[in-house]
C-alpha cells in the first residue's frame, strides 16, 4: 500500500501565513513536511519568483517541481486536489463573506501584527532574539545577536509599507481592540466565524493571531485582557485534526447572527478606505497612499499586491449569480464593506 507523498513547504513559526497554511493542512488531513529556512533540502528545490513564506513545492504543468506562494489561491487549489473537510462554505454568498474576512485578516490584521512586533521595545527585543534562532541557533552568541539586529533593522525599515507610524499607531491599535471585542462576542456564542465548522477565514485570522496572541508580548497581554476566548481559540485552531465537521455546519445567509455582522462592520470601518486609496495610488503611480481611516489620517507606501487583492475580491463578487450577489449586497449594506464593490 502506498501513501500519497506529503506536500513540501518552506516556512517559519514566526510567519502568520505559514501558520495559517499548516493549520489548514492539519484540519484537512493533508500530509505535509515543513522545511525551515535553513534546511539543506532547500538547495535542491527551485526558488519562488518572490521568495515569501510559506513557499510550497508542487508539481507544475510538465511534472517538474514549481515553487508556489500565496496562501489564499493555494487553499483553493488544495480544495480541488484533496477531497473532504472543505474550508470553503457551500453557499456561494457565504463563500464570498469567507473570501472577504480572509482577505481582511491577511491584509489588515497583519498590519497590527507587524506594527506591534516592530514598534514597541519589548516586542522588538523578543523578535530580535527569537526570529534568528529559527534559522539556526547552534552558533556563537555574537553571531546570533548580529543576525537579530539585522532582522529587526530590516523589518523596522519596512514599517512604512504596512502604514505603521506614530501617526497611524492609534488607528491600528484601536481597530485591533475593536476586532478582539467583536470576535470575543462572537465566540461567546459560536465556535467559528461562519458557523459550527472552520473556514479559510478562521485560519487566516488564526494565522495573524498566532503572533499577536501567542508571541509578541505587548499584543499578547492586550489580547488576554480584552478577549480570553480569543486567546484560547488560537491555541485550539492550531490543530483541528480531530474535529469532525458537520455537513450543514455553516450559517444560513438568510439569518446571520448579529455578532458576525458586527465583525463585518469592524472590517468595513477600517479596511475599505485603505484598500481603495491604495488601489488608486497604485493605478496613478503615486508616491504615497493618503486616506482617512476612522476619522484619522492614514499614510503608507503604495502596495501593488493589495491592489490585486481588491481586484480578486471584486471578481469573486462578480462571479456570483444575480440572486447571490443581491444576498451579499443586502448583508454588507451598512457595514462599510459595500464601498469596495
Ligand atoms: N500573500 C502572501 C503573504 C506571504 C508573506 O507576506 N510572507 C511574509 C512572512 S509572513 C514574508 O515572507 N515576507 C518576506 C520576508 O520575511 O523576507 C500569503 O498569503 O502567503
Amino acid at each position: 500500500m502506498t501513501n500519497p507523498a506529503p506536500l513540501t513547504l518552506m516556512g517559519a513559526p514566526g510567519s502568520p501565513y505559514t501558520r495559517k497554511m499548516l493549520a489548514v493542512l492539519r484540519y484537512r488531513h493533508i500530509p505535509y513536511r515543513l522545511l525551515l529556512s535553513n534546511s539543506p533540502q532547500l538547495a535542491k528545490l527551485p526558488q519562488a519568483k518572490v521568495p515569501l513564506l510559506p513557499t510550497f513545492y508542487l508539481p507544475g504543468p510538465d511534472g517538474e517541481v514549481v515553487a508556489a506562494t500565496d496562501s489564499t489561491p493555494l487553499i483553493r487549489r488544495f480544495e480541488d486536489e484533496f477531497a473532504g473537510r472543505s474550508v470553503l462554505p457551500t453557499d456561494p454568498a457565504l463563500a464570498f463573506l469567507n473570501d472577504l474576512i480572509e482577505d481582511y485578516a491577511d491584509e489588515w490584521l497583519t498590519k497590527a501584527m507587524f506594527h506591534y512586533r516592530w514598534h514597541y521595545a519589548d516586542d522588538i527585543s523578543k523578535g530580535a532574539k527569537i526570529l534568528p534562532c529559527w534559522r539556526g541557533f547552534s552558533i556563537p552568541d555574537e553571531v546570533l545577536a548580529e543576525r537579530g539586529t539585522m532582522i529587526s533593522e530590516r523589518q523596522i525599515s519596512r514599517l512604512r509599507y504596512v502604514g505603521s507610524s506614530p501617526a497611524t499607531a492609534p488607528v491600528i491599535e484601536s481597530s485591533y481592540v475593536r476586532f478582539l471585542e467583536a470576535m470575543e462576542d462572537h465566540l461567546r456564542l459560536y465556535p467559528y466565524l461562519l458557523g459550527n465548522r472552520p473556514s479559510a477565514a478562521d485560519f487566516a485570522v488564526y494565522g495573524q493571531l498566532t503572533q499577536l496572541a501567542e508571541f509578541d508580548p505587548t499584543p499578547m497581554a492586550l489580547t488576554l485582557k480584552v478577549a480570553q476566548r480569543v486567546t484560547a481559540w488560537v491555541g485550539m485552531l492550531e490543530d483541528q485534526s480531530g474535529v469532525d465537521p458537520e455537513e450543514n455546519g455553516w450559517f444560513d445567509t438568510g439569518n446571520l447572527p448579529p455578532t458576525l455582522l458586527a465583525i463585518l462592520t469592524e472590517v468595513g470601518r477600517v479596511y475599505p478606505p485603505v484598500m481603495l486609496a491604495n488601489a488608486r495610488a497604485v493605478m496613478n503611480k503615486e508616491a504615497e497612499v493618503v486616506a482617512e481611516v476612522d476619522g484619522s489620517p492614514w499614510v503608507q507606501q503604495p502596495f501593488p499586491y493589495q491592489a490585486k487583492c481588491l481586484g480578486w475580491l471584486r471578481d469573486s463578487r462578480n462571479a456570483l449569480s444575480q440572486a447571490d450577489r443581491t444576498k451579499v449586497d443586502v448583508i454588507l449594506s451598512g457595514t462599510g464593506c459595500e464601498a469596495m464593490f
